[in-house]
């Protein structure tokens, strides 16, 4: 049976601007370059593009340094797409910017008003519940306007905590298929994965716990051999994608892309 959590008919993406070299980060190890970031976001595309999903890549938008991490502008779910409200202040218009192209795929697009603030990379969307996050980015007034907004749908909605220094709740998980969770040992200590089977990363390789679950597919980043031997001894099927530029700026597989399957397809 498809399962909605990880099989989808469509993902957007966007190109990297120039700007991409003033992205937000939490320890400055240098900017990015921009030219092996667009080689690596062409490697990602297409390895999304290769299940067979049809992959809608926008423009590049200058004004938003950090708008190559589409995830947090949105949530898209089969019923209804929600446009975010960003918790870092120079993000907040990439949600605004993002509503014309959910539009043309949904009938029902919605927006968080606020006063409360949410990022899509603090939202795990399991066969069975939403996972959310509170974090710097993500707050209790966001996760319960979103609440209500999915709530004519009869989605279950969790509140977890992003552990401490940690950018996003997605920064330390991703969903494998329908029971199962890659998480760090950090973020699976705090029990919010209870019910569900989990895989950790290796020592060493919490970096590798932003994977994304993609069709037949699990897109993981470049250079985590000993969480990567794992996943295959699982029998998942790995694309590894270059992400040492958008980890420069605490990017990761999730963040490259909203995944779905829109209900006028
Ligand atoms: C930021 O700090 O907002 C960006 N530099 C990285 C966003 C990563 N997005 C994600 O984890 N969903």
């Amino acid at each position: 049976m498809t399962k909605r959590s990880y099989t989808f008919t469509h993902a957007i993406a966007r190109t990297p601007g120039q700007s991409i070299t003033q992205g937000l980060r939490a320890v400055d190890v240098g900017a990015p370059d921009h030219e092996v970031f667009l080689k690596h976001h062409d490697d990602y595309v297409a390895a999304l593009e290769s299940t067979g999903a049809t992959i809608i890549t926008l423009d590049a938008m200058e004004e938003f340094p950090d708008s190559v991490f589409v995830e947090d502008a949105a949530l898209c779910l089969p019923e209804v797409a929600i446009a975010m409200r960003p918790g870092a202040s120079s993000r907040l218009g990439e949600a605004a910017a993002m509503i014309p192209s959910l539009e043309k795929l949904y009938d029902t697009v919605l927006t968080i008003q606020g006063e409360g603030f949410i990022d899509g990379g603090d939202i795990l969307t399991t066969e069975r519940e939403i996972l959310i996050g509170t974090s710097a980015r993500t707050d209790t007034a966001g996760i319960e306007e979103l609440h209500k907004m999915v709530a004519p749908w009869n989605y279950k909605v969790r509140e977890l905590q992003t552990p401490e220094g940690v950018l996003h709740f997605k920064t330390d998980c991703s969903l494998l298929d329908e029971e199962t969770i890659l998480s760090t040992k950090r973020l699976d200590a705090s029990g919010c994965f209870e019910g569900y089977r989990v895989l950790h990363t290796a020592e060493g390789e919490e970096a590798c716990a932003n994977s994304i679950r993609f069709n037949d597919l699990v897109l993981m980043p470049d250079g985590f051999p000993k969480t990567e031997e794992l996943l295959v001894k699982e029998g998942y099927n790995i694309r590894k994608i270059g992400n040492s530029e958008a980890a420069k700026l605490d990017g990761g597989m999730s963040c490259l892309s909203l995944r779905f399957s829109p209900p006028m397809m």
